[in-house]
């Protein structure tokens, strides 16, 4: 492809229903979307970043800053081969994965739909039946939480994720296992606790917990570790893993026993393709993280899912879990048994953009040519 120009876009998207994590409450989205023209093909990312550098360092200023000054003029008018070259052209900007991701992931979806073939076989993918698990925020009450979890149990999901920290965790925990002593539960710390918190760690060992996801400081090796040898239950990374680097690091030290992946985090399908690989060469399955994205992260997050290690439920759901109407068409559905609705004969992403709809959200645009 030819890169004519990249367009960045900022759309706002309330959320159907707050989401509450350790690190605080989101109630609506600002998502900056980003598209590559060039060979009379649009190609279409989603950055991941939120609107304050809580879960991760970056944000949706910080993300469309990099992307306008830095990112989308290295690229302009060069003729890329595939997406997975994009590297080769951009400046040396140390971190801001998720900028960068949104950009690469643009001249991937570009590419499925030029080469005419679906973007998950293009990644690499073989996997075709998607199990689908939900991520349920900090409630008002425990009373408001055990609502939701069997709402989404009778929905048909096949795990439940509920995020957690000190002051809603163990009690949280006796309340939701009385009530359902075999669903598959994990929760997601956020990294709310540190090493002193062990012994109280050490608790969550008697609710037979699939995982316990980034218990401890967001760039955190040693300590992950150590915990994880004091624990029965599985730690698993999400903040720490930036890379393929990272998930070796985890995986040579034992910091964890099962990686989420976040396309946006690792900075593109790229280095999402060679975490997953590493991961897969050290025996730790992985899953797909999910970053409250708009249909077109979704798409890709799908996509990504098909790779065989993708092997335990990720938290990739439904469109209408998160908003009254999704950007794409059609939505994003789970079936009954708690799989994604997945067509694996669609090319490109397989889900097409509601462009009116798009317009009628955008804050803001920036054309860079
Ligand atoms: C996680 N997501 O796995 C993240 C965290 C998260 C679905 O649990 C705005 C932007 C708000 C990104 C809240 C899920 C967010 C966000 C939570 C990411 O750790
Ligand atoms: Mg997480």
């Amino acid at each position: 492809m030819k890169i004519e120009a990249i367009t960045l876009r900022e759309i706002r998207m309330p959320l159907v229903h707050f989401f509450e994590t350790s690190f605080g409450r989101t109630t609506e989205r600002r998502i900056l979307l980003v598209t590559a023209h060039g060979d009379g093909i649009e190609g279409w990312g989603e950055c991941v970043a939120g609107e304050h550098p809580f879960y991760s360092p970056e944000s949706v200023d910080t993300a469309w800053y990099v992307l306008e000054k830095y990112l989308a003029p290295a690229l302009i008018g060069r003729k890329l081969e595939i997406a997975a070259d994009v590297r080769r052209y951009l400046p040396g900007i140390r971190g801001h994965n998720m900028a960068k991701g949104a950009l690469e992931n643009a001249l991937w979806d570009a590419e499925a739909q030029q080469k005419n073939v679906p973007l998950w076989k293009l990644l690499g993918g073989s996997r075709i039946e998607l199990p689908c698990g939900v991520s349920i925020g900090i409630q008002d009450s425990p009373e408001q939480l055990l609502d939701k979890i069997g709402v989404e149990l009778s929905a048909g999901y096949r795990r439940i994720k509920l995020k957690c920290k000190p002051g809603w965790d163990v009690a949280i925990l006796e309340r939701v296992r009385a009530r359902w002593a075999e669903i598959m539960l994990s929760v997601d710390a956020n990294s709310a606790y540190s090493l002193k918190d062990a012994e109280h760690l050490k608790c969550f060992d008697r609710f037979n917990l699939l995982m316990v996801e980034q218990p401890l400081w967001s760039d955190d090796f040693f300590f992950h570790a150590e915990l994880q040898k004091q624990l029965r239950t599985a730690i698993c990374l999400d903040e720490c893993i930036l890379g393929e680097r990272q998930a070796q690091a985890a995986a040579e030290l034992g910091a964890c026993r099962i990686v989420n992946i976040k396309v946006g985090r690792v900075g593109g399908f790229s280095e999402a393709i060679r975490v997953h690989d590493v991961c897969r060469q050290h025996g730790i399955p992985v899953w797909c993280g999910g970053m409250l994205e708009s249909g077109i992260g979704r798409a890709h997050n799908i996509a990504l899912s098909t790779l065989a290690n993708f092997t335990l439920a990720g938290d990739v759901s439904a469109s209408k879990r998160y908003w009254k109407e999704d950007i794409i068409e059609p939505e994003v559905t789970v079936s009954a048994s708690g799989f994604i609705d997945f067509d694996p004969a669609k090319t490109g992403r397989g889900y097409e953009i509601k462009k009116a709809l798009v317009e009628k959200l955008t804050v803001r645009t920036e054309v860079v040519r």
